[in-house]
């Protein structure tokens, strides 16, 4: 079975298809911005991406809206991630980090399906801290200062791990469980 993954990033594709094998479903890309709406929320951003998409393309499509939220700076940059992560990066976050003994952070991942009748959306998270240094060169984003719980290592230093627990193979999963 086949849907079409409406993102600019292939990183997402890649891991949502290394869930997706599992269960037979296969995400095919499909390059296309969307207008994100500005709130806070990432199902929001997803629910209403999906809806544009899907009146553009109009066959069955899902859209993954994501973000870094760090409990230390009141769940910023949260659904702000590709902006912050544009603009100030991973030594930005770092810097706001500086001194802070609480570095506890999450990933939040929604993946939203619409095909024209259905609208669902899915949500994935995963608990973890914020490194004092960046570590590692697989993944994308914040991977190298995001530390899952359970792990020593960073994302990005471990791909494996991340494979497993990721807040994207979490909704992915619940995705793929309910598509099929
Ligand atoms: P599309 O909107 O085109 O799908 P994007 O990369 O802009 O691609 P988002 O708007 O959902 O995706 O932004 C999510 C940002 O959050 C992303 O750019 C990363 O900085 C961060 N992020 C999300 N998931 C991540 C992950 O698994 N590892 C590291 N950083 C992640």
């Amino acid at each position: 079975m086949q849907v079409l993954f409406a993102t600019s990033n292939k990183h997402k594709v890649l891991e949502a298809n290394v869930v997706g094998k599992r269960f037979g479903v296969e995400f095919k890309q499909l390059k296309m911005s969307y207008p994100e709406v500005r709130d806070n929320s990432v199902s929001k951003v997803a629910l209403e991406g999906v809806k544009y998409v899907y009146s553009k393309v109009r066959k069955p499509v899902v859209v993954e809206d994501s973000g870094l939220f760090v409990k230390a700076l009141n769940n910023f940059p949260g659904s702000f991630s590709r902006y912050v992560f544009d603009s100030i990066g991973i030594q930005g976050i770092l810097d706001l980090m500086y001194a802070r003994k609480n570095r506890q952070a999450y990933f939040l991942s929604t993946i939203a399906f619409h095909d024209g009748k259905v609208l669902k959306a899915f949500e994935g998270r995963v608990d973890g801290l914020i490194s004092r240094k960046p570590s590692g060169s697989s993944g994308f984003g914040f991977d190298p200062i995001f530390i899952p719980k359970g792990s020593k290592k960073t994302f990005a230093e471990d791909a494996v791990f991340k494979s497993k627990v990721s807040h994207r193979v979490k909704s992915v999963e619940m995705f793929c469980k309910w598509f099929k």
